[in-house]
Protein backbone atom coordinates (compact mmCIF):
# COMPACT_ATOMS: atom_id res chain seq x y z
CA UNK A 1 0.00 0.00 0.00
CA UNK A 2 1.23 3.54 -0.76
CA UNK A 3 0.38 7.36 0.25
CA UNK A 4 1.61 10.80 0.66
CA UNK A 5 0.88 10.44 4.54
CA UNK A 6 0.38 7.24 6.68
CA UNK A 7 -1.48 8.30 9.72
CA UNK A 8 -1.44 5.85 13.01
CA UNK A 9 -4.52 6.59 15.27
CA UNK A 10 -8.36 7.44 14.76
CA UNK A 11 -8.23 9.59 17.46
CA UNK A 12 -9.04 13.50 17.07
CA UNK A 13 -5.88 13.92 16.20
CA UNK A 14 -5.56 11.76 13.30
CA UNK A 15 -9.38 12.14 12.15
CA UNK A 16 -8.62 15.94 12.07
CA UNK A 17 -5.26 15.70 10.36
CA UNK A 18 -7.15 13.13 7.62
CA UNK A 19 -9.95 16.00 6.86
CA UNK A 20 -7.63 18.90 7.17
CA UNK A 21 -5.50 16.90 4.23
CA UNK A 22 -8.04 15.95 2.09
CA UNK A 23 -8.76 19.71 1.44
CA UNK A 24 -5.31 20.62 0.13
CA UNK A 25 -5.45 17.39 -2.18
CA UNK A 26 -3.18 15.43 -0.27
CA UNK A 27 -3.74 11.19 0.11
CA UNK A 28 -3.33 9.70 3.46
CA UNK A 29 -4.27 5.95 4.90
CA UNK A 30 -5.50 5.82 8.67
CA UNK A 31 -4.29 2.78 10.25
CA UNK A 32 -6.92 2.52 13.67
CA UNK A 33 -5.89 -0.67 16.26
CA UNK A 34 -9.52 -0.96 17.72
CA UNK A 35 -12.73 -1.06 15.88
CA UNK A 36 -15.08 1.31 14.48
CA UNK A 37 -17.56 0.53 17.37
CA UNK A 38 -14.71 1.06 19.81
CA UNK A 39 -13.47 4.22 19.25
CA UNK A 40 -17.34 5.44 18.61
CA UNK A 41 -18.11 4.78 21.95
CA UNK A 42 -14.78 5.69 24.16
CA UNK A 43 -16.29 8.46 26.73
CA UNK A 44 -13.66 11.05 27.69
CA UNK A 45 -13.89 15.34 26.80
CA UNK A 46 -16.23 16.72 26.34
CA UNK A 47 -15.47 20.55 25.96
CA UNK A 48 -14.31 22.18 22.48
CA UNK A 49 -13.06 25.82 22.62
CA UNK A 50 -13.97 28.01 19.97
CA UNK A 51 -11.14 27.46 17.60
CA UNK A 52 -11.94 23.68 17.28
CA UNK A 53 -15.54 24.53 16.30
CA UNK A 54 -14.12 26.74 13.77
CA UNK A 55 -12.16 24.47 12.16
CA UNK A 56 -14.64 21.77 11.90
CA UNK A 57 -16.97 24.31 10.60
CA UNK A 58 -14.47 24.97 7.80
CA UNK A 59 -14.10 21.73 6.75
CA UNK A 60 -17.83 21.34 6.94
CA UNK A 61 -17.94 18.84 9.50
CA UNK A 62 -20.25 20.75 12.10
CA UNK A 63 -23.92 20.34 10.83
CA UNK A 64 -24.52 17.80 13.96
CA UNK A 65 -22.15 19.76 16.23
CA UNK A 66 -24.17 22.79 15.78
CA UNK A 67 -27.54 21.06 15.43
CA UNK A 68 -26.95 19.20 18.94
CA UNK A 69 -23.74 20.48 20.54
CA UNK A 70 -24.68 23.23 23.35
CA UNK A 71 -23.00 26.12 23.15
CA UNK A 72 -21.80 28.10 26.26
CA UNK A 73 -21.00 31.21 27.27
CA UNK A 74 -18.97 30.70 30.76
CA UNK A 75 -18.68 28.64 33.75
CA UNK A 76 -19.21 28.48 37.21
CA UNK A 77 -16.45 28.35 39.78
CA UNK A 78 -18.20 27.13 43.47
CA UNK A 79 -16.48 27.66 46.84
CA UNK A 80 -17.42 28.58 50.36
CA UNK A 81 -20.88 27.63 49.22
CA UNK A 82 -21.11 30.32 46.88
CA UNK A 83 -21.12 30.51 43.25
CA UNK A 84 -19.05 32.81 40.83
CA UNK A 85 -19.26 33.09 36.99
CA UNK A 86 -16.99 33.69 34.85
CA UNK A 87 -19.11 35.28 31.98
CA UNK A 88 -16.85 34.18 29.07
CA UNK A 89 -19.49 36.07 26.31
CA UNK A 90 -19.22 39.39 28.33
CA UNK A 91 -15.45 39.29 28.91
CA UNK A 92 -13.69 38.60 25.55
CA UNK A 93 -16.40 38.12 23.15
CA UNK A 94 -15.94 34.03 23.06
CA UNK A 95 -17.49 30.55 23.54
CA UNK A 96 -16.94 27.16 24.37
CA UNK A 97 -19.24 23.97 22.95
CA UNK A 98 -20.13 21.10 24.94
CA UNK A 99 -20.22 18.06 22.73
CA UNK A 100 -19.09 14.73 23.45
CA UNK A 101 -16.07 13.67 22.08
CA UNK A 102 -17.26 9.87 20.88
CA UNK A 103 -19.16 12.18 18.88
CA UNK A 104 -16.91 14.46 17.43
CA UNK A 105 -15.23 10.82 16.84
CA UNK A 106 -18.53 9.47 15.28
CA UNK A 107 -18.86 12.83 12.71
CA UNK A 108 -15.35 12.39 11.63
CA UNK A 109 -15.66 8.90 10.66
CA UNK A 110 -18.58 9.00 9.13
CA UNK A 111 -17.28 12.26 6.93
CA UNK A 112 -13.80 10.24 5.97
CA UNK A 113 -15.95 7.33 4.91
CA UNK A 114 -18.26 9.67 3.07
CA UNK A 115 -15.15 11.14 1.33
CA UNK A 116 -13.80 7.61 0.26
CA UNK A 117 -10.45 8.30 2.71
CA UNK A 118 -9.35 5.28 3.41
CA UNK A 119 -9.17 4.25 7.66
CA UNK A 120 -8.01 0.75 8.33
CA UNK A 121 -9.87 -0.34 11.50
CA UNK A 122 -8.18 -3.17 13.59
CA UNK A 123 -4.90 -2.22 12.38
CA UNK A 124 -2.15 -2.22 14.36
CA UNK A 125 0.70 -0.37 13.12
CA UNK A 126 3.83 -2.59 15.21
CA UNK A 127 6.59 -0.76 13.73
CA UNK A 128 7.27 2.87 11.44
CA UNK A 129 10.92 2.06 9.83
CA UNK A 130 13.50 4.17 7.98
CA UNK A 131 11.82 7.69 9.01
CA UNK A 132 15.17 9.58 8.61
CA UNK A 133 14.85 8.86 4.43
CA UNK A 134 12.24 10.30 2.38
CA UNK A 135 10.21 7.14 2.29
CA UNK A 136 9.53 5.56 5.69
CA UNK A 137 7.65 2.83 6.36
CA UNK A 138 4.81 1.57 8.59
CA UNK A 139 4.32 -2.31 9.16
CA UNK A 140 1.14 -3.22 9.76
CA UNK A 141 -0.65 -6.06 11.15
CA UNK A 142 -4.37 -6.85 10.92
CA UNK A 143 -6.46 -10.15 11.23
CA UNK A 144 -5.45 -11.53 7.94
CA UNK A 145 -1.65 -11.04 8.23
CA UNK A 146 1.14 -8.47 7.87
CA UNK A 147 1.69 -5.54 5.20
CA UNK A 148 3.50 -2.02 4.86
CA UNK A 149 2.67 1.07 3.79
CA UNK A 150 5.20 3.28 1.67
CA UNK A 151 4.84 6.61 2.72
CA UNK A 152 6.13 10.11 2.46
CA UNK A 153 5.53 11.19 6.15
CA UNK A 154 4.30 8.84 8.84
CA UNK A 155 2.40 10.84 11.50
CA UNK A 156 1.64 9.43 15.04
CA UNK A 157 -1.79 10.17 16.10
CA UNK A 158 -1.91 7.04 18.33
CA UNK A 159 -2.77 8.23 21.34
CA UNK A 160 -0.19 8.27 24.74
CA UNK A 161 0.12 4.41 24.60
CA UNK A 162 0.81 4.23 21.14
CA UNK A 163 4.44 3.50 19.66
CA UNK A 164 5.17 6.21 17.23
CA UNK A 165 6.85 8.21 20.44
CA UNK A 166 9.01 5.34 21.12
CA UNK A 167 10.75 5.51 17.87
CA UNK A 168 12.28 8.71 18.24
CA UNK A 169 15.57 8.03 19.61
CA UNK A 170 16.21 8.92 23.55
CA UNK A 171 18.90 10.91 23.34
CA UNK A 172 17.20 12.84 20.44
CA UNK A 173 14.44 13.48 22.61
CA UNK A 174 13.55 15.20 26.20
CA UNK A 175 10.40 14.22 28.04
CA UNK A 176 8.84 15.96 30.84
CA UNK A 177 6.56 14.21 33.50
CA UNK A 178 4.12 14.96 36.47
CA UNK A 179 1.99 12.94 38.24
CA UNK A 180 -0.52 14.90 40.35
CA UNK A 181 -1.17 13.20 43.77
CA UNK A 182 -5.21 12.47 42.98
CA UNK A 183 -6.94 10.79 40.22
CA UNK A 184 -10.65 11.84 39.21
CA UNK A 185 -13.79 9.52 39.19
CA UNK A 186 -15.55 10.07 36.30
CA UNK A 187 -19.52 9.40 35.87
CA UNK A 188 -22.05 9.68 33.25
CA UNK A 189 -25.85 9.47 34.84
CA UNK A 190 -29.12 9.57 32.65
CA UNK A 191 -30.50 12.49 34.40
CA UNK A 192 -31.17 16.03 33.51
CA UNK A 193 -27.99 18.50 34.29
CA UNK A 194 -28.75 20.57 37.62
CA UNK A 195 -26.95 23.70 36.32
CA UNK A 196 -26.33 25.06 32.46
CA UNK A 197 -22.98 25.87 32.64
CA UNK A 198 -20.27 23.85 33.99
CA UNK A 199 -19.33 23.97 37.72
CA UNK A 200 -16.04 23.53 38.60
CA UNK A 201 -16.29 23.22 42.11
CA UNK A 202 -13.05 23.35 44.91
CA UNK A 203 -14.24 21.75 48.62
CA UNK A 204 -12.45 20.59 51.49
CA UNK A 205 -13.27 17.17 50.87
CA UNK A 206 -11.55 17.84 47.25
CA UNK A 207 -12.49 19.04 43.27
CA UNK A 208 -15.96 18.32 41.38
CA UNK A 209 -16.63 18.83 38.29
CA UNK A 210 -20.54 19.09 37.00
CA UNK A 211 -20.68 18.92 33.09
CA UNK A 212 -23.17 17.74 31.22
CA UNK A 213 -23.91 16.03 27.57
CA UNK A 214 -27.40 16.76 26.60
CA UNK A 215 -30.64 17.77 28.49
CA UNK A 216 -30.92 14.03 29.55
CA UNK A 217 -27.29 13.08 30.23
CA UNK A 218 -25.25 14.66 33.06
CA UNK A 219 -21.21 14.01 33.50
CA UNK A 220 -19.43 14.33 36.90
CA UNK A 221 -16.11 14.17 38.02
CA UNK A 222 -14.99 13.66 41.91
CA UNK A 223 -10.97 13.84 43.00
CA UNK A 224 -9.86 10.70 44.32
CA UNK A 225 -7.05 9.39 46.15
CA UNK A 226 -4.12 8.52 43.34
CA UNK A 227 -4.69 4.88 42.66
CA UNK A 228 -8.01 4.41 43.94
CA UNK A 229 -10.06 1.39 42.84
CA UNK A 230 -13.72 2.18 41.12
CA UNK A 231 -15.14 -0.99 43.43
CA UNK A 232 -14.36 1.46 46.38
CA UNK A 233 -16.66 4.17 45.13
CA UNK A 234 -20.89 2.85 45.07
CA UNK A 235 -23.40 4.67 43.80
CA UNK A 236 -24.37 6.12 47.20
CA UNK A 237 -20.99 7.16 47.68
CA UNK A 238 -20.87 9.25 44.59
CA UNK A 239 -24.08 10.97 44.97
CA UNK A 240 -23.29 12.08 48.82
CA UNK A 241 -20.04 13.15 47.58
CA UNK A 242 -21.63 15.13 44.82
CA UNK A 243 -24.19 16.60 47.35
CA UNK A 244 -21.00 17.41 49.66
CA UNK A 245 -18.93 18.90 47.22
CA UNK A 246 -21.39 21.18 45.53
CA UNK A 247 -23.53 21.86 48.40
CA UNK A 248 -24.76 25.76 47.95
CA UNK A 249 -27.75 26.71 49.66
CA UNK A 250 -31.01 27.61 47.30
CA UNK A 251 -29.34 24.64 44.53
CA UNK A 252 -30.18 20.95 44.39
CA UNK A 253 -28.37 18.32 42.47
CA UNK A 254 -30.55 15.49 40.36
CA UNK A 255 -29.69 12.23 40.83
CA UNK A 256 -30.55 9.48 38.65
CA UNK A 257 -28.97 5.71 37.33
CA UNK A 258 -25.39 5.72 37.10
CA UNK A 259 -24.51 4.33 33.25
CA UNK A 260 -20.45 4.01 33.35
CA UNK A 261 -17.99 4.85 35.87
CA UNK A 262 -14.10 4.48 36.10
CA UNK A 263 -11.16 6.52 37.63
CA UNK A 264 -8.72 8.82 35.22
CA UNK A 265 -5.01 9.15 36.90
CA UNK A 266 -4.00 13.15 36.77
CA UNK A 267 -0.43 13.48 35.24
CA UNK A 268 1.46 15.45 32.66
CA UNK A 269 3.66 14.78 29.67
CA UNK A 270 5.33 16.95 27.14
CA UNK A 271 7.82 15.38 24.26
CA UNK A 272 10.57 17.89 23.23
CA UNK A 273 10.69 17.73 19.73
CA UNK A 274 7.12 16.18 18.64
CA UNK A 275 9.47 15.56 15.31
CA UNK A 276 12.11 12.95 14.02
CA UNK A 277 13.23 12.75 10.61
CA UNK A 278 9.72 11.82 9.03
CA UNK A 279 7.97 11.14 11.73
CA UNK A 280 5.69 13.85 13.09
CA UNK A 281 3.94 12.91 16.52
CA UNK A 282 0.45 15.16 17.30
CA UNK A 283 -2.20 15.43 20.20
CA UNK A 284 -1.78 12.54 23.02
CA UNK A 285 0.85 10.82 21.29
CA UNK A 286 3.11 13.89 22.26
CA UNK A 287 1.70 15.71 25.41
CA UNK A 288 -0.87 14.84 27.88
CA UNK A 289 -2.22 17.75 30.07
CA UNK A 290 -4.35 17.04 33.68
CA UNK A 291 -8.24 17.32 32.36
CA UNK A 292 -8.79 20.15 34.78
CA UNK A 293 -8.80 23.05 31.90
CA UNK A 294 -10.36 20.80 29.53
CA UNK A 295 -7.89 21.00 26.75
CA UNK A 296 -6.62 17.72 25.33
CA UNK A 297 -8.60 17.24 22.37
CA UNK A 298 -8.27 20.86 21.60
CA UNK A 299 -4.63 20.86 22.14
CA UNK A 300 -4.75 17.53 19.47
CA UNK A 301 -6.74 19.44 17.03
CA UNK A 302 -4.54 22.44 17.36
CA UNK A 303 -1.07 20.51 16.33
CA UNK A 304 -3.09 19.10 13.40
CA UNK A 305 -3.61 22.32 12.10
CA UNK A 306 -0.32 23.02 11.86
CA UNK A 307 1.15 20.09 10.49
CA UNK A 308 -1.37 20.15 8.19
CA UNK A 309 -0.26 23.41 7.00
CA UNK A 310 3.23 22.56 6.93
CA UNK A 311 2.50 19.37 4.60
CA UNK A 312 0.47 21.54 2.63
CA UNK A 313 3.43 24.04 2.04
CA UNK A 314 5.96 21.26 1.04
CA UNK A 315 3.44 19.28 -1.25
CA UNK A 316 2.60 22.48 -3.03
CA UNK A 317 6.05 24.32 -3.25
CA UNK A 318 8.21 21.77 -1.94
CA UNK A 319 9.31 24.03 1.24
CA UNK A 320 10.05 22.39 4.73
CA UNK A 321 10.49 25.38 5.96
CA UNK A 322 7.30 25.20 7.73
CA UNK A 323 7.13 21.37 8.47
CA UNK A 324 10.44 21.97 10.33
CA UNK A 325 9.02 24.72 12.31
CA UNK A 326 5.98 22.40 13.61
CA UNK A 327 7.57 21.49 16.75
CA UNK A 328 8.55 24.92 17.86
CA UNK A 329 5.22 26.19 16.88
CA UNK A 330 3.34 23.10 18.82
CA UNK A 331 5.31 23.17 21.97
CA UNK A 332 5.22 26.94 22.59
CA UNK A 333 1.36 26.81 22.69
CA UNK A 334 1.69 22.94 24.85
CA UNK A 335 3.40 24.29 27.43
CA UNK A 336 1.13 27.95 27.64
CA UNK A 337 -1.79 25.12 28.12
CA UNK A 338 0.32 23.01 30.43
CA UNK A 339 0.45 25.71 32.86
CA UNK A 340 -2.90 26.79 32.27
CA UNK A 341 -4.36 23.35 32.95
CA UNK A 342 -1.45 23.02 35.96
CA UNK A 343 -2.89 26.73 37.60
CA UNK A 344 -6.27 25.45 36.90
CA UNK A 345 -5.88 21.69 38.89
CA UNK A 346 -3.85 23.55 42.01
CA UNK A 347 -6.14 26.00 42.25
CA UNK A 348 -9.52 23.81 42.75
CA UNK A 349 -7.90 20.91 44.23
CA UNK A 350 -7.07 19.48 47.66
CA UNK A 351 -3.43 18.14 47.71
CA UNK A 352 -2.70 15.95 50.57
CA UNK A 353 0.46 18.30 52.53
CA UNK A 354 -2.72 21.42 53.00
CA UNK A 355 -3.23 19.85 55.82
CA UNK A 356 -1.74 22.92 57.88
CA UNK A 357 -4.33 25.39 56.54
CA UNK A 358 -2.14 27.71 54.75
CA UNK A 359 -2.15 26.22 51.25
CA UNK A 360 -6.36 26.51 51.67
CA UNK A 361 -6.75 30.30 52.68
CA UNK A 362 -4.02 30.91 49.83
CA UNK A 363 -6.55 29.02 47.50
CA UNK A 364 -9.36 30.75 48.62
CA UNK A 365 -7.36 34.29 47.81
CA UNK A 366 -6.39 33.29 45.00
CA UNK A 367 -10.14 32.22 43.82
CA UNK A 368 -11.58 35.72 45.60
CA UNK A 369 -8.93 37.37 43.19
CA UNK A 370 -10.16 35.57 40.28
CA UNK A 371 -13.54 36.17 40.63
CA UNK A 372 -13.37 39.36 41.64
CA UNK A 373 -11.08 41.31 38.93
CA UNK A 374 -12.10 41.28 35.59
CA UNK A 375 -8.58 40.97 33.76
CA UNK A 376 -8.48 37.81 35.88
CA UNK A 377 -11.75 36.53 35.14
CA UNK A 378 -10.40 37.58 31.22
CA UNK A 379 -7.34 35.72 31.42
CA UNK A 380 -9.35 32.65 32.19
CA UNK A 381 -11.91 33.39 29.72
CA UNK A 382 -8.73 33.93 27.20
CA UNK A 383 -7.40 30.24 27.90
CA UNK A 384 -10.71 28.16 28.71
CA UNK A 385 -12.10 29.36 25.31
CA UNK A 386 -8.61 28.93 23.77
CA UNK A 387 -5.99 30.50 22.79
CA UNK A 388 -5.46 31.96 19.19
CA UNK A 389 -4.15 29.07 16.77
CA UNK A 390 -0.71 30.38 14.83
CA UNK A 391 0.99 28.28 11.44
CA UNK A 392 3.43 29.92 12.11
CA UNK A 393 6.00 32.29 14.61
P1 LIG B 1 -6.60 9.34 21.28
O1 LIG B 1 -7.98 9.87 21.36
O2 LIG B 1 -6.06 8.57 22.42
O3 LIG B 1 -6.51 8.48 19.95
C1 LIG B 1 -5.38 7.66 19.65
C2 LIG B 1 -5.83 6.54 18.76
O4 LIG B 1 -4.70 5.78 18.34
C3 LIG B 1 -5.03 4.39 18.39
N1 LIG B 1 -3.77 3.61 18.46
C4 LIG B 1 -3.25 2.90 17.43
N2 LIG B 1 -3.70 2.67 16.18
C5 LIG B 1 -2.94 1.88 15.34
N3 LIG B 1 -1.75 1.33 15.75
C6 LIG B 1 -1.26 1.53 17.00
N4 LIG B 1 -0.10 1.00 17.38
C7 LIG B 1 -2.02 2.35 17.90
N5 LIG B 1 -1.85 2.74 19.19
C8 LIG B 1 -2.92 3.51 19.52
C9 LIG B 1 -5.93 4.28 19.61
O5 LIG B 1 -6.73 3.12 19.59
C10 LIG B 1 -6.75 5.57 19.50
O6 LIG B 1 -7.94 5.37 18.76
O7 LIG B 1 -5.55 10.55 21.02
P2 LIG B 1 -5.73 11.93 20.26
O8 LIG B 1 -6.34 11.75 18.91
O9 LIG B 1 -4.42 12.61 20.41
O10 LIG B 1 -6.84 12.74 21.10
C11 LIG B 1 -6.57 13.19 22.41
C12 LIG B 1 -7.87 13.22 23.23
O11 LIG B 1 -8.49 11.96 23.14
C13 LIG B 1 -7.59 13.57 24.69
O12 LIG B 1 -6.61 14.58 24.78
C14 LIG B 1 -8.86 14.07 25.42
O13 LIG B 1 -9.79 13.02 25.60
C15 LIG B 1 -8.49 14.69 26.77
N6 LIG B 1 -9.66 15.12 27.54
C16 LIG B 1 -10.29 16.32 27.26
N7 LIG B 1 -9.85 17.10 26.24
C17 LIG B 1 -10.52 18.26 25.92
O14 LIG B 1 -10.09 18.96 24.98
N8 LIG B 1 -11.67 18.64 26.59
C18 LIG B 1 -12.16 17.91 27.62
O15 LIG B 1 -13.22 18.25 28.14
C19 LIG B 1 -11.45 16.72 28.02
N9 LIG B 1 -11.90 15.95 29.03
C20 LIG B 1 -10.15 14.31 28.56
C21 LIG B 1 -11.28 14.76 29.30
C22 LIG B 1 -9.57 13.09 28.86
C23 LIG B 1 -10.06 12.33 29.89
N10 LIG B 1 -9.46 11.07 30.14
C24 LIG B 1 -10.20 9.88 30.02
C25 LIG B 1 -8.02 11.01 30.13
C26 LIG B 1 -11.78 14.01 30.34
C27 LIG B 1 -11.15 12.80 30.66
C28 LIG B 1 -11.69 12.03 31.83
C1 LIG C 1 -16.30 16.65 30.30
O1 LIG C 1 -17.45 17.08 30.04
O2 LIG C 1 -16.00 15.46 30.12
C2 LIG C 1 -15.27 17.60 30.84
C3 LIG C 1 -15.58 18.94 30.96
C4 LIG C 1 -14.62 19.82 31.47
C5 LIG C 1 -13.39 19.32 31.87
C6 LIG C 1 -13.09 17.97 31.73
C7 LIG C 1 -14.04 17.10 31.23
O3 LIG C 1 -12.47 20.18 32.39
Amino acid sequence: MKTQVAIIGAGPAGLTLGHLLHQLGIDSVIVETHSREYVESRIRAGVLEQNTVEIFRKLGLAQRLDSQGIEHHGIELRYENTNHRIAFQELIGRSIWVYGQQEVVKDLIEARVHNGGTILFDTKAVLIKQIETKKPLVECRDLTGEFEIECEFAVGCDGFHGISRSLVPAKERKEYFHDYPFGWVGILSEVAPSTEELIYASHESGFALHSLRSSKLSRFYLQCPPNDDIQNWSDNRIWSELHLRFQKSGWSLNEGPIIEKSITPMRSYVMDPMQYGRLFLAGDAAHIVPPTGAKGLNLAVADVWVLAHGLGQYFEHKNFDELAGYSRICLDRVWKVMHFSWWMTQMLHIFPDHMDGTARKLQIAQLNYLTSSSSASASLAEQYTGLPLNIAN
